[in-house]
């Protein structure tokens, strides 16, 4: 008896050291510690001893029942060691590998030529003023000498939400705002957002403008002249041309328009330009006493010069972009170029 339990125990140990999974080691508890193992067996068989006999046998049993009991529990063990480090290294994270890169978006060249145009007439001493984009008739037109029946107020150009509210035409009503709130000596530029109910290849309802406005004491159309032509040559170059031709403007008197030589053919004449060498960038003029009027400002004491630009058009001419369209659509591979 004895020797057949110590042959169970090594045929056990054998097996044993052969498996290599939790599941291996969990059968092989079954088939001889289990209810039905092989060691239950054998001590089934312990009746057909003396009753001198069967302590020395059931003493065996228990000891081979505890060896097996513990080779059990290391080989588990083990298996589950080998198990644990092979997830280990199944999961290292390399720590020294370089992070994923996020690759950084670029300004849109509307508001890259914005902030050129807000930092060189900072530097000359303007303020940025801002307004709403929602507009009441008597700062977007009246206050501005255009009277009801102006076709710069014609319902084809101007979007409307009623009677007397509509959505800016220029940023222009920003500058009556801010006559109305401070007296002179006023400085400002009014970058924004403005529309028109106009739209073709050429024209977009939504578009941008940078007006300026300066009003002091002494201001003279000499300053107007100073002031924009200084202007242009930090922003296309100081050898770039620049002329003046008389215009008209209903909130400026006298007006003119700002012409810059053709940034494509220098003045010789092109497409651009239509052949005229010339390009028109800015409108500007001697703010009309009919504004100061109705800000309430005494156009006696005070003169002073006002200026608008669409940015579109400038930022066109500054990178060389042919269709408008493109400033509109978001396309990345465009944007990603400024
Ligand atoms: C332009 C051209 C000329 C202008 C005038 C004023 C105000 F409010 F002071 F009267 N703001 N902007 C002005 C003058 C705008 O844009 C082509």
């Amino acid at each position: 008896m004895k020797d057949k339990l110590e042959a169970l125990l090594d045929q056990a140990l054998s097996e044993l050291a052969q498996a290599s999974t939790e599941e291996g080691v969990q059968e092989l508890r079954v088939k001889y510690l289990g209810k039905k193992g092989e060691l239950t067996s054998v001590m089934k068989g312990l009746g057909a001893f003396t009753p001198e006999e069967r302590p020395v046998i059931g003493q065996v049993v228990n000891t081979v029942k505890g060896k097996l009991e513990e080779a059990f529990e290391v080989r588990g063990g083990e298996i589950r060691e080998v198990v644990k480090s092979a997830r280990l290294s199944a999961e290292r994270i390399d720590v020294t590998l370089p992070g994923r890169r996020r690759s950084l978006g670029s300004k849109h060249p509307i508001t890259l030529v914005t902030e050129e145009i807000t930092s060189i007439f900072g530097a000359l001493g303007f303020a940025v003023a801002e307004g709403p984009e929602i507009e009441l008739d008597f700062y977007n037109f009246e206050a501005l000498n255009l009277p009801k029946d102006h076709p710069a107020r014609d319902m084809q150009d101007t979007f409307y939400f009623g009677e007397s509210v509509l959505l800016r035409t220029h940023t222009s009503p920003v500058q009556i705002r801010t006559m109305l709130k401070q007296p002179p000596p006023v400085r400002i530029i009014a970058p924004g957002t403005v529309y028109r109910c106009d739209s073709d290849a050429t024209h977009s309802p939504m578009f941008h403008q940078v007006e300026g406005l300066m009003v002091d004491k002494g201001i003279t159309f000499g300053d107007l002249k100073g002031i924009l032509t200084l202007f242009i040559s930090q922003l296309f170059g100081s050898d770039i041309g620049v002329r003046l031709r008389p215009s008209f403007f209903p909130f400026t008197e006298p007006s003119a328009e700002v012409d810059i030589a053709c940034v494509i053919c220098r003045g010789k004449g092109c497409r651009v330009c239509k052949e005229t060498g010339w390009l028109e960038i800015l409108g500007a003029g001697m703010v009309d006493p009919e504004v100061y009027r109705h800000v309430g400002y005494d156009s006696e004491l005070y003169t002073g010069f006002a200026f608008g630009m669409g940015i579109e058009r400038i930022a066109m001419l500054k990178y060389g972009i042919a269709d408008m369209r493109l400033l509109f659509e978001n396309d990345l591979r465009f944007l990603k170029q400024f």
